[in-house]
């Protein structure tokens, strides 16, 4: 049996929470021999949703779950913590503009980075799920000066998962069968969802899909998922997102499979011309531990394109929120 992690999950109470905590208490995120030491953060008023949650997962009794510990106070639940859920975030309320949206979450963001520089253990993985995600990892990540920069994360694994199934349902062919597929950039309706570098059963993605398909129904149907499932459910994305997040630090923590990629968004080293130190998905391996960029790979002017401008976004988010005064 390995040695307990703690794990911090923010936004505790909320839909993403409720399909998370289950799963990480279960060993579905670090495995069967790792035991979890849970720790809840959210808002005192939520508080008590948190406790009802907790009750629960005592009622699971799952073999490899430690302890559960509620907080309102980031600094004493990032406290030994090993990997760092960050889900809960400030949505957009009517009338909120996008500085007002950016400096709510800088609010939340700053300080849990604070408080994660002050606490964590010195191998901490820390995930970003709530939105805007990437920047909202810049400036945790900005005011964690003591952290490796590589230890901050935020989530593309759901865009990742839903472009697999797309490609799985259009060509009949099961999602084991589809490689290095590649979402760029942010999480965000600019996202690029690549598939010039995937292969599907063993052939060229672009062998096998029609390019107008690709740029017209595959590329939106990927970006605007998120809105459709809005629309069905009446409520954003929530096992689903759970189930990605479980992903993402698996992956982290256990390694990719030999001859195949995933998508993460990790702080850029400039790679493919993306500026360093923004939060951006890339090709992604992880080994030993540490993600790595896959390099090397050629992109089209197509691809191209589709990441310029969603790198040109994060550019402008990073600016705003410098302007703001919250890096
Ligand atoms: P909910 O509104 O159901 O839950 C959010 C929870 O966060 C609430 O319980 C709230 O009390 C708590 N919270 C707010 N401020 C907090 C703080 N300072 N400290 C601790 N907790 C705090 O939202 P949910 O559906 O769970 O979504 C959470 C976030 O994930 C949202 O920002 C959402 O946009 C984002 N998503 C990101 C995805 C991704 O792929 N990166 C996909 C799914 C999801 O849309």
């Amino acid at each position: 049996e390995n040695a307990p992690v703690t794990v911090t999950v923010t936004g505790a109470a909320g839909q993403i929470g409720y399909a998370l905590l289950f799963r990480i208490a279960s060993g579905d995120m670090l495995g069967p021999d790792t035991p979890v030491r849970l720790r809840l953060l959210e808002i005192p008023q939520a508080v008590k949703a948190a406790e009802g949650t907790a009750m629960e997962l005592a009622d699971c009794a799952f073999p490899t779950l430690e302890s559960v510990d509620i907080f309102d106070d980031a600094r004493k639940a990032f406290d030994g913590v090993g990997v760092a859920l960050l889900v809960g975030a400030r949505p957009r309320g009517p009338g909120m503009e996008r500085g007002d949206l950016l400096e709510a979450n800088g609010g939340i963001f700053g300080p849990q980075g604070e408080a994660i520089n002050a606490g964590a253990a010195s191998d901490v993985r820390v995930l970003v799920v709530g939105n805007p995600a990437n920047t909202n990892a810049l400036i945790a990540a900005s005011h964690a000066p003591d952290v490796p920069a590589d230890r901050f994360t935020a989530m593309t694994r759901l865009d990742h998962n839903r472009a697999l199934s797309q490609l799985a349902t259009k060509t009949g062919m099961p999602v084991s069968a589809i490689r290095r597929m590649t979402i760029w950039g942010n999480h965000s309706a600019t996202q690029y969802p690549d598939v010039f570098q995937a292969t599907i059963g063993g052939r060229p993605a672009p062998e096998v899909l029609d390019q107008h398909w690709v740029e017209h129904t595959f590329i939106p149907t990927v970006a605007r998922r998120g809105a459709a499932i809005i629309e069905a459910r009446g409520a954003s994305s929530a096992a689903s997102a759970a189930n990605a997040a479980i992903d993402h630090v698996r992956t982290w923590v256990h390694g990719t499979p030999e001859g195949d990629w995933t998508s993460a968004a990790i702080v850029s080293d400039g790679s493919y011309g993306v500026p360093e130190g923004l939060v951006s998905s890339y090709p992604v391996v992880s080994r030993e531990g540490r993600w790595e960029i896959v390099q090397g790979l050629e992109l089209n002017e197509f691809s191209r394109a589709r990441i310029d401008a969603s790198i040109a976004e994060l550019v402008d988010e990073r600016d705003a929120v410098r302007d703001l005064g919250l890096l």
